[in-house]
């Protein structure tokens, strides 16, 4: 037998008797590798005389070529017989529902509030925050309310321990401090989370507040009328409500007023809703932002953003929004 011919069928043994492919890998390196027996072959060339040398390249290169033929086939022949077991093994039903993200929604009272912010921008209002972690004159000097003011009470206010801070009780603060750093014209919202010691069926220790704040040459209450009348329209899309304003009294604005809002009931009947507080700012609490209160006045209101919410979407249990119950929430995806 020709010495190619004998690697050829050696090749074809050592092929066949490879499992996978990475025994096939290394029978390979026997044969057509660095020092495999084909490479040698091809080193014994230069010893021969010039007539022999053609003819014994032709017919290493001719077995060269039948190996890696032989080789090109096992390996198909592996991997078809990889594939086949992995077929035979693993099933895949086509017919089962894909795996989706559950989808996620935004809480109502975040969806009222997003929408109260784009309906006051549209009236030339920027929505403002600050932190929830308020010091004394913030929430309180700063707001007329003296060390003698009944909200300043433990039982009213959460204090933390040993320091001058409070859990903020109003978003007011947010408005002196946004004073301090701008001048007029000011136009500002502030939504956010306030807190009260108050704990029953229509008070959460941690309430929403929606807070307003316009400051400017002449300012007055008429402006705050129609601002809000507007605000109640377009928040409730009825073009008849009625806004009315009651004498009232809160410490940082002079005069003060509640206000309340024309309500038509399920039943037909047509009511008036207490709906928030509001005034025209105080000329000390100006002083206490840094603006001049012979120059600018201003109007400020309140109102609650999870009672706003309850009506919006005819909710009548306040604590149905901080409970997380999952099959209440998602009506509002
Ligand atoms: C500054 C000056 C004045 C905001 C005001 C009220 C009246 C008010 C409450 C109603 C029910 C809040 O939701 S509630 O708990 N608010 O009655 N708020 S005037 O007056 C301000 C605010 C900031 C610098």
């Amino acid at each position: 037998m020709h010495p190619t011919d004998k690697i050829v069928s050696d090749a074809r043994a050592a092929f066949d008797a490879a499992a996978t492919v990475a025994d096939l890998e290394q029978a390979k390196s026997r044969f057509l590798g660095k020092s495999g027996a084909l490479t040698e072959l091809l080193k014994g060339l230069g010893k021969l005389s010039a007539e022999e040398r053609p003819k014994a390249g032709a017919a290493i290169n001719e077995a060269k070529v039948r190996v890696e033929d032989l080789l090109a086939a096992r390996r198909d022949a592996i991997l078809a017989a990889e594939l086949d077991q992995r077929l035979a093994a693993e099933s895949v039903d086509v017919t089962l529902p894909g795996r989706r993200q559950a989808g996620g929604g935004l809480h109502p009272i975040s969806r009222a509030q997003e929408r109260i912010e784009k309906l006051f921008a549209s009236m030339g209002f920027a929505a403002a925050d600050g932190p929830e972690i308020e010091n004394d004159f913030y929430n309180f000097t700063a707001l007329r309310m003296f060390p003698d003011h009944p909200s300043r009470s433990m039982q009213d206010t959460f204090y933390v321990a040993d320091s001058d801070k409070v859990l903020r009780t109003h978003t007011s603060p947010v408005q002196i401090r946004h004073m301090q750093s701008h001048q007029p014209p000011i136009r500002i919202i502030c939504p956010g989370r306030v807190y009260r010691v108050d704990h029953d069926a229509t008070h959460s220790p941690m309430f929403h507040q929606i807070e307003g704040l316009w400051v400017d040459e002449g300012v007055s209450l008429a402006d705050l009328k129609g601002t809000l009348t507007q605000f109640f329209r377009a928040f409730f899309e009825r073009d008849d409500i009625n806004v009315r304003f009651r004498p009232s009294y809160f410490p940082f604005v002079e005069p003060g007023v509640e206000i309340d809002m024309e309500w038509e009931r399920k039943d037909g009947e047509v009511k008036y809703l207490e709906i928030g507080g509001a005034g025209v700012v105080h000329p000390d609490v100006l002083r206490n932002g840094n603006i001049d209160p012979e120059r600018y006045s201003g109007f400020a209101f309140g109102m609650g953003l999870d009672r706003l919410a309850m009506l919006k979407y005819g909710v009548n249990d306040l604590r149905l929004f901080f409970d997380s119950d999952l099959k209440f929430l998602r009506q509002f995806r």
